[in-house]
């Protein structure tokens, strides 16, 4: 897999970095897929304003976040997001412990802590991970490297930053110790912030408070290298006001260990195994009013166990290289509710739930003629879950409550599905200038926990924040997605510009439907007091997703460079009725003007989003406006190892809301009314200083 890896900084200033040390100091983007493009695509210099990885997110062609609070970001790609994508950090797919994702993967590792994300343009290859539909990215933290020869050698970067549009510091410190065989590394993260403004007030609550480190160890000798590392997250108080609660904590850690054994001539044994448990409580009442106004104290406990295993064997066959995986994970999810002023009442809101995955696939890329590659691939899996049966307190007073939860303990909870993943992509480079990719896949996908074992309508979606409730249904099926690919590189003097086509056609594809007249809408109607819209269940519908997103560069005159992304994408319902699909970005455009000299770069970026007027009818999606942003960035390394950054992000102080943001659901807020789009962030200064040694 050819790939180029995006730098934050300009290339000037990575060989001025790199040359003195092991060069910890940048992240980088890594878009895979892309042959022609030359090296140095420059995003803007670094801004430590950016809370957690999947911000990057904003960067990559067809990629957006989908925000439910400052620590919440869910990755979206080309209108799938959320359990649709295959999202890993340091390689394992790890599970989150919140029901409605309020720590998804890509915001468990800090951005001061993270060293690179990549994401894959187009059709997930079939070896990028179990469920793929959606797309695959992962995103690695910064860990030690080997050394040149035997002497150790001690590096570090420390770092500081100052957002000013929420109040927010971040600091963190990473240090390696390495020779050529072996290596320790931990670092240390602390980030907090108040509320943030926009022009008009603040969203509250809005503030964050995170603490992490790392700890990890590797050693190589002969064809052996094992590789140790630990990650641990410590979230406190952090609002999250598109969700009925806030964060009050999340605590716990990854533990992964890999293993490569090099055979020799392209021969390799790839085996990694994670283990995870993390623990987390959220309310509806320390950081917001809600509680108060309705007199309705709720709290969530909720924990996540889960495992991995994978062993991928690679060898070279006919002309290319064949990659057989054998992998599986499982994980444990509990979750139940309960009232701090009333120790009598509880839900069970998930209770023993169980998802296991078993998958097994072998994929060849190879050249097949002049200039003509061809990545196939074939995967099956087994996914098995369970759930153990529920109860409430509230099944004692409430005779429908009593019902939902027998027929729901009645059912067949347990569950096996058979997927299977086929794709075909082939690349053929017409000229030096010009290359061609045409690719067809067909990728599946289970339900995921929630959309099948809610049992008692709630707002537990997977954080889908559109202020619905569901309830689930144990017997659906899995999605299966038919994907089509054309794509286009272009290079040739100082000019780059690869656009790319999409058709995807999803059968069975999951999302809410309005139930009438059921246990279900009396349940609704009690808890909320009367007149309230009807809850919707998790139903196999079917789905259609097309558009296409742009990546392009050009080398100005001098030393300035012009380069920017353009993303669109339409989903629509294309069964009973014609209806668009929820939380889908609008057309969407970033454009860069950078000038840079070998210690110190200036960029200016202007992001444009036009209106969305397609939205979901079945969950009453608000339409957004459109609007422009003006950004201004600036970088300066004084002395080498040394890097400070300063910028202006919405600089017009423009007030705004992402269509991918959603409702706010924190009651008590006098800037924002509850069921109002969440607004952006205002103009916000920023300065941020790295050091290096
Ligand atoms: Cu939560």
């Amino acid at each position: 897999m050819k790939h180029v890896k995006l730098s934050l900084l300009s290339a000037a200033m990575m060989t001025a970095v790199s040359a003195q040390a092991a060069d910890y100091s940048h992240q980088t983007i890594i878009v895979e897929g892309s042959s022609l493009r030359p090296g140095e695509f420059g995003i803007a210099p670094d801004s430590s304003a950016l809370k957690d990885t999947a911000a990057l997110l904003k960067r990559v062609p067809g990629a957006n976040i989908n925000r439910n609070g400052p620590l919440t970001g869910i990755a979206s790609y080309r209108g799938q997001f959320g359990h649709r994508i295959n999202t890993e950090v340091d390689g394992v797919s790890w599970k989150e412990v919140g029901p409605n994702s309020m720590d998804p993967p890509l915001s468990h590792i800090p951005a001061a802590l993270t060293d690179n994300l990549s994401v894959y343009r187009g059709i997930a290859p079939i070896s990028s991970g179990i469920e793929t539909i959606g797309g695959s990215m992962s995103a690695e933290s910064r860990k030690s490297r080997f050394a040149d020869n035997d002497e150790f050698e001690h590096h570090g970067l420390a770092s500081l930053g100052y957002s000013d549009v929420d109040a927010g510091v971040s600091s963190s410190l990473f240090t390696s110790y390495a020779n050529n065989q072996h290596r320790f590394h931990a670092s240390l993260s602390q980030e907090q912030g108040d509320h943030y403004e926009f022009d008009g007030g603040a969203v509250k609550p809005s503030q964050y408070d995170r603490d992490a480190y790392t700890l990890g160890y590797g050693t190589r000798t002969g064809a052996h290298e094992l590789a140790l590392n630990y990650s641990n997250n410590d979230t406190g108080h952090t609002g999250s006001s598109s969700l009925p609660m806030d964060i009050m904590w999340v605590r716990g850690g990854v533990l992964s260990a890999d293993y490569t054994l090099n055979l020799g001539s392209d021969r390799s044994l790839d085996v990694s195994y994670y283990y995870q448990d993390m623990r987390h409580l959220m309310n509806n009442f320390s950081l917001r009013s809600n509680a108060a106004m309705m007199n309705m104290y709720r709290q969530n406990k909720t924990s996540v166990d889960g495992a991995g295993l994978s062993a991928v064997y690679h060898m070279p066959i006919s002309g290319g290289g064949l990659a057989l995986g054998l992998e599986g994970d499982q994980s444990n999810h509990d979750a139940k509710i309960t009232d701090p002023t009333n120790g009598m009442f509880y839900v069970d809101n998930f209770n023993g739930v169980e998802r296991d995955r078993y998958s097994l696939f072998a994929e060849w890329v190879g050249d097949i003629g002049n200039d003509l590659e061809l990545e196939t691939g074939l995967r099956y899996t087994r996914v098995e879950m369970d759930a153990a049966s529920v109860d409430s307190s509230m099944a004692g007073m409430m005779p429908p409550v009593a019902s939902l939860r027998d027929s729901f303990n009645a059912s067949e909870l347990s569950q096996t599905d058979h997927n299977w993943d086929f794709d075909a992509i082939l690349r053929h480079a017409v000229s030096d200038e010009l290359s061609l990719e045409l690719g067809f896949a067909r990728k599946m996908r289970s339900a995921s926990y929630q959309e099948r074992y809610l049992w008692l309508p709630l707002e537990s979606t997977g954080g889908l924040a559109d202020g619905r409730v569901y309830v689930g249904d144990v017997n659906l099926d899995s999605e299966v997605a038919y994907q089509f690919e054309l794509g286009l590189e272009y290079a040739a003097g100082g000019l780059y510009v690869a656009p790319r086509a999409f058709y995807h056609r999803v059968n069975d594809y999951i999302q809410g439907e309005a139930i009438t007249g059921t246990g279900a809408n009396m349940v609704r109607g009690m808890m909320t007091g009367g007149a309230s819209t009807a809850v919707l269940q998790f139903t196999n519908v079917d789905a259609e997703l097309y558009g296409m997103d742009v990546e392009w560069g050009y080398d100005l005159v001098g030393d300035f460079r012009l380069d920017g992304t353009v993303s669109y994408v339409r989903g629509r319902r294309i069964d009973g009725g014609s209806d668009n699909l929820y939380r889908i970005a609008p057309l969407n455009t970033r454009a860069q003007l950078t000038y840079e000299q070998t210690d110190w770069s200036l960029a200016t970026e202007v992001e444009a989003y036009s209106a969305q007027n397609d939205v979901a009818a079945y969950n009453g999606e608000q339409k957004t406006g459109g609007y422009g942003l003006l950004h201004v960035r600036g970088e300066i390394q004084p002395i080498a190892g040394l890097n400070i950054g300063l910028g202006v992000e919405n600089l017009l102080d423009k007030n705004y809301a992402d269509h991918t943001s959603a409702i706010n659901r924190a009651m008590g807020n006098s800037d924002v009314a509850v069921r109002d789009r969440v607004p952006a962030q205002g103009r916000n200064v920023y300065i941020t200083a790295s050091y290096e040694w």
